[in-house]
C-alpha cells in the first residue's frame, strides 16, 4: 500500500512570531497548492496563532510540539488540547526525546497525552527512540517496543488511523549523526510489525512512520526510499525555507 509521505518541521524553541510568519510565507509561496506530500510545521506555542492565520486556505498543516493531558486547570505554563484546537492545530508531537530527557516525561505521561489528543481529534505524532548506550547494549528494539506499547496503551483500533509514529534515535538528534538507511528501515519495519500485532496488519499498513534525527537534504533521498519510512520529522533543516523545501521535494 502506498502511504502519502509527511514532512514535518519541528522548530523546537526557535523563531519569534515575525520570523515564523516570514518562514511560513516563503513555504506557502514556494509550495503553492501541491498535494503530493503532506507538509506540517510545528512552531513554538507563541507563534501558533500568527502562523495559523497565515496558513488559512493553504495545504500546509499546523502542529504543536507538546501539550498537557488535562483540558484545563491549575497547570501553570501548560497548554491543553482544546486550546490547540481553538487555533486550528491538527497535529501534536508527543514524547519527543527532549521532553522525555529534559522534562521527565515517562511513557505513562506520554500515554495520557496521546489519549487526550485523540479524544480531542488531534493527530498525535508519538516519538520513540533509543539512546546510544541502549543501541550499543543491543537494546534498541526492546526500548522502542516499551515506548510504543506504553505510549499507545488504551488506544483502540478506531483511533489508529489518526496516529503517526516517529522513530528518532536519540543519538542522531542534534548531533549531525544519522542512522543509516538500513538501520532506520530495520526499526521502522519492527514498529510496523508491532502496530500490526497491537491493532491489525491492515491498519498498521496505513499508519505513517516518520524518521527523525538529523534528516537533511543530502541523506533524505536514501532514507525516504525505504519501504517503511513514510516521511521525516525534521529539526534544524526545518528552520530554513530552502532546506525544508528540498526535503519536501525529496519526498515527492
Ligand atoms: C531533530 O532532527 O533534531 C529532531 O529532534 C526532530 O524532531
Amino acid at each position: 500500500m502506498t502511504r502519502k509521505k509527511l514532512i514535518a518541521g519541528n522548530w523546537k524553541m526557535n523563531k519569534s512570531g515575525t520570523e515564523a510568519v516570514e518562514l511560513v510565507s516563503e513555504l506557502v509561496t514556494q509550495l503553492g497548492p501541491q498535494t503530493e506530500v503532506d507538509v506540517l510545521v510545528c512552531p513554538p506555542f507563541t507563534a501558533l496563532e500568527t502562523v495559523s492565520r497565515k496558513l488559512e486556505g493553504t495545504s500546509l498543516k499546523l502542529g504543536a510540539q507538546t501539550m498537557h493531558a488535562e483540558r484545563s486547570g491549575a497547570y501553570t505554563g501548560e497548554i491543553s488540547a482544546p486550546m490547540l484546537r481553538d487555533l486550528y492545530v491538527t497535529y501534536v508531537i508527543l514524547g519527543h526525546s527532549e521532553r522525555r530527557a529534559l522534562f521527565g516525561e515517562t511513557d505513562e505521561v506520554v500515554n495520557g497525552k496521546v489519549l487526550a489528543a485523540l479524544k480531542n481529534e488531534l493527530r498525535p505524532i508519538l516519538c520513540v527512540g533509543e539512546t546510544l548506550e541502549e543501541r550499543e547494549a543491543g537494546e534498541t528494539l526492546k526500548v522502542v517496543q516499551t515506548q510504543l506499547e506504553g505510549g499507545l496503551a488504551g488506544v483502540d483500533a478506531a483511533q489508529a488511523a489518526s496516529l503517526t509514529i516517529a522513530y528518532e534515535p536519540v543519538w542522531a538528534i542534534g548531533t549531525g549523526k544519522v542512522a543509516t538507511a538500513a538501520q532506520a528501515q530495520e526499526v521502522h519495519a519492527f514498529i510496523r510489525e508491532l502496530l500490526g500485532a497491537r491493532f491489525e496488519p491492515s491498519l498498521a499498513r496505513k499508519i505513517r512512520i516518520l524518521y527523525g534525527g538529523s534528516m537533511k537534504p543530502d541523506n533524505a533521498p536514501e532514507l525516504l526510499a525505504q519501504k517503511d519510512i513514510d516521511g521525516g520529522l525534521i529539526g534544524g533543516a526545518s528552520l530554513e525555507a530552502r532546506s525544508f523545501l528540498e526535503l519536501v521535494n525529496a519526498a515527492a
